[in-house]
């Protein structure tokens, strides 16, 4: 549907390495619709809350440290298939298995220090929008360019 919609977050290696205006501009170019967009110190529960389907994981407590180890960049991104596509842009979790070109695979060489997160489906988004954005954090607005974008 046109307003699927992803939670797409930038963390913190991806903050401290300065590679914030780098990973907005790849969905800016690809024609999604940025909704929302915040600097954010991620407290302990939400890192576990985001991740809880990981829980029993040998690595969920490293990477909840890892998250809210530094500041992280929140978004929402709106557009057709853009779970999907945002997905194929972030590429593999393991960097090394990431295609030259995708975030991980340009930026990452380790799934703990793996630069970007990307909602794994609709649902999922949907649930990860409500976790990390407040109601009136959200901005209601269409880029003019959308008709040149979408047909
Ligand atoms: O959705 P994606 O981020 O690509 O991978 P998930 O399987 O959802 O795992 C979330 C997160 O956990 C991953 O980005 C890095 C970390 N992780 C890890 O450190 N080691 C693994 N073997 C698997 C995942
Ligand atoms: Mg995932």
């Amino acid at each position: 549907a046109a307003s699927e919609r992803s939670y797409i977050m930038i963390k913190p290696d991806g903050v401290q390495r300065g590679l914030v205006g780098d990973i907005i501009s790849r969905f800016e170019r690809k024609g999604f619709a940025l909704k929302g967009l915040k600097l954010f110190q991620t407290p302990q529960d939400l890192a576990e809350e985001h991740y809880s389907e990981l829980k029993e994981r040998p690595f969920f407590p490293a990477l909840v440290k890892y998250i809210v180890s530094g500041p992280v960049v929140c978004m929402v991104w709106e557009g057709p298939g853009v779970v999907a596509s945002a997905r194929k842009l972030i590429g593999a979790t393991n960097p090394l298995n990431a295609e030259p070109g995708t975030i991980r695979g340009d930026f990452a060489i380790v799934s703990g220090r793996n630069v970007v997160h990307g909602s794994d489906s609709p649902a999922n988004g949907e649930r990860e929008i409500a976790l990390w954005f407040k109601e009136g954090e959200l901005v209601d607005w269409e880029p003019t360019v959308l008709p040149w974008v979408l047909e």
